[in-house]
């Protein structure tokens, strides 16, 4: 009995000595640990947004599997992380958005090590006002909100918000309109046709707006942020309130698309891949980000989706007629506006969308 005592004692005693030797709890200087990629990557992203071979060969280089689903608006991505257990470990916020998420601790700080293609982003892109220094949020593609048409199909070419919201200007296109089903994009658009800031949070304002657009429903055919270049190019509809890649793509399919920003001026907008602070594989997400970052990658996904990149090394690989459409530059002398985070008052927006579509 008290042999075997003596073995057990000697082998704990080796046994600690190992541990110490190895994991040393009381040491001061960091222990160099490498990070292992996870499996599987999940990532909630505006639809067509990526270049699906972008997936597929992220994952034949570094052996993990990228899982994609779609959101069509900055609040239904807020609402969903906002629920908890997304499970979600990238994520591509706009510009106020991420403010908004910053304030309710919904990000990870990024590790810049990860990230060393930050280098390749423009500065005019980096360290802006919704998140200094880039602490939770990598530029990913910019773009500007307009109205898309048929050029062959519409009477006159748009040039003003009068033309997507004067009812009188209307009648032409009944049922062969499409808007953005995006409370502050569309209660913006509005704002803008009426001479007030798309950032008001004053409620005359807010309920001139809603007047507008409840004056407008009948002539609208749809309230859709996803499928509208689709209805553009096959003619289902005229007239849409839409962003500038999503029409350049319409083009693609149809070279009667056209795209204008109205002469009242419109809203411009910076989407940005950052990460859940419920992500459990934060360090697989930076990967992925920096591999968005390459110059190649980006490019390829500038050559399919038509949004413009905010990406410098990319540039040489992007089309040439894409660089130079009307739709990849932000237009000499009219006003573009940043969205900017209300505060409780963007509830309003929401509340004031949710009772037009209501009606
Ligand atoms: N199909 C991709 C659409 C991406 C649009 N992001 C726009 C954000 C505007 N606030």
């Amino acid at each position: 009995m008290k042999k075997y005592a003596i073995v057990a004692g000697v082998v704990i005693v080796f046994g600690v000595a190992v541990w110490l030797m190895y994991v040393n709890p009381f040491s001061t200087s960091p222990r160099a640990v490498t990070p292992q990629l996870a499996k599987e990557l999940h990532l909630f992203i505006w639809s067509n947004y990526l270049d699906p071979t972008v997936k597929t060969d992220f994952e034949k280089e570094f052996g993990v599997k990228v899982i994609e689903d779609n959101f069509a608006s900055n609040e239904d991505l807020l609402a969903k992380l906002q629920a908890g257990g997304s499970g979600y470990d990238v994520i591509v916020p706009s510009d106020y958005m991420v403010q908004i998420m910053r304030k309710q601790n919904l990000l990870a700080p990024l590790d810049l090590k990860n990230i060393a293609n930050f280098k390749n982003i423009n500065q005019s892109f980096k360290n802006l006002d919704f998140d200094p220094g880039n602490q939770f949020s990598m530029p990913y593609m910019w773009g500007t909100t307009g109205i898309g048409y048929n050029k062959k199909k519409a009477s006159a070419p748009p040039t003003s918000w009068a033309d997507l919201f004067d009812p009188a200007k209307l009648e032409p296109y009944k049922g062969r309109i499409s808007m953005l089903d995006d409370a502050r994009e569309a209660i913006g658009a509005a704002l803008i046709y009426l001479g007030f800031s798309p950032n008001t949070t004053n409620e005359k304002e807010l309920e001139a707006a809603k007047q507008v657009l409840i004056k407008q429903k009948p002539f609208v055919a749809k309230y859709d942020s996803e499928s509208f270049r689709d209805s553009l190019a096959a003619n289902e509809v005229i007239l849409a309130h839409g962003w500038t890649g999503d029409i350049a793509a319409a083009k693609v399919a149809n070279p009667d698309i056209e795209f204008v920003i109205p002469k009242e001026g419109s809203l411009t907008f910076l989407d940005n891949l950052a990460i859940p602070k419920t992500s459990k594989n934060q360090y697989t997400a930076e990967v992925f980000i920096n591999y968005l970052l390459r110059p190649e990658i980006s490019a390829k996904i500038v050559n399919l989706r038509r949004y413009a990149s905010p990406n410098d090394a990319a540039k040489s690989l992007i089309q040439p007629e894409i660089l130079n459409s009307a739709t990849y530059s932000r237009p000499e002398g009219i006003k573009l506006y940043w969205l900017q985070d209300l505060g409780p008052a963007g509830d309003l927006y929401e509340k004031i969308w949710t009772e037009i579509k209501g009606q």
